[in-house]
């Protein structure tokens, strides 16, 4: 590293309570300097919010190891476009997103605040990366995925990456010496088990609960999701253009000439 510290805005999904968020900005303060906005509540699967038709709150707070954060009652990345907005003073540099309790996966980016939150980052100007324990257990231990991201905050500072690109970052929940190594991987593909529950409140009236069992991939080679597996930490690098190229000459090619 350089003389400078990067300055980085951490957020992340599971909410300001969470054991994963306190173990990365913990892990950060090492090698950066470290601004916290943490949403006031759990968040997963929020996707990417923008809130707009309601006032944002921020208030000061504590992390669960103590360290200072200022908390809203946003989304995740709802906090990011706060702290880029003008909440936070001086210039960010790098935005992190989670630790998040569960890995993202495949599709799972476009249901995930972890994620979402990078993606803000990106879309703010800054270079941004998620990352993900592959647990889902209350208890967890955050270390290995910490260190990593701190590891990675300063590559990331150092390097910067392309505009509209994040790094979605995973962590097998395994101890450091049973990790095989960091595996950059693809997108793989989610194997969603959801279902419907229905039940009937005290009127009579049926509510729904999206339920079933966790998601499960398909293991191919090179994917996100084979990479846990196998014990490898995984790094994909995500695109905001979500342009299908390869249909562009396709679509073109339709009768849309007819239309009028
Ligand atoms: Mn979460």
């Amino acid at each position: 590293m350089g003389a400078r510290r990067p300055h980085v805005l951490v957020t992340n999904d599971d909410g300001v309570d969470a054991p994963g968020i306190d173990a990365l900005a913990t892990a950060l303060g090492d090698v950066a300097r470290v601004t916290v906005i943490a949403p006031d509540r759990n968040w997963s699967a929020s996707g990417h919010v923008k809130t707009m038709h309601r006032p944002l709150r921020v208030r000061e707070g504590r992390l669960a190891g103590g360290a200072p954060v200022l908390v809203t009652d946003g989304a995740p990345s709802d906090a990011i476009a706060l702290g880029l907005l003008g909440i936070v003073a001086d210039p960010v540099d790098l935005v992190i997103a989670g630790i998040n309790r569960g890995a993202n996966f495949g599709y799972d980016i476009t249901y995930s605040g972890t994620v979402t939150a990078a993606m803000e980052g990106a879309i703010g100007g800054l270079p941004a990366f998620a990352v993900s324990l592959d647990t889902y257990e209350s208890v967890a231990d955050y270390s290995v995925a910490a260190d990593f991201a701190a590891y990675l905050a300063q590559v990331v500072a150092r390097q910067g990456l392309p505009d509209g690109v994040i790094l979605s970052v995973n962590v097998p929940n395994l101890p450091l010496c049973e990790v095989q190594g960091v595996r950059v991987t693809r997108m793989g593909r989610r194997v969603y088990r959801d279902a419907l529950v229905v039940r009937e409140d005290p009127s009579g009236t049926p509510y729904y609960w999206i339920g079933g069992d966790p998601p499960t991939g398909v293991m191919e080679e090179g994917t996100d999701f084979t990479a846990i597996a196998q014990g490898y930490i995984s790094v994909t690098p995500i695109h905001l253009d979500f342009t299908a190229y390869d249909l562009l000459q396709p679509l073109a090619a339709w009768s849309f000439g007819e239309w009028r």
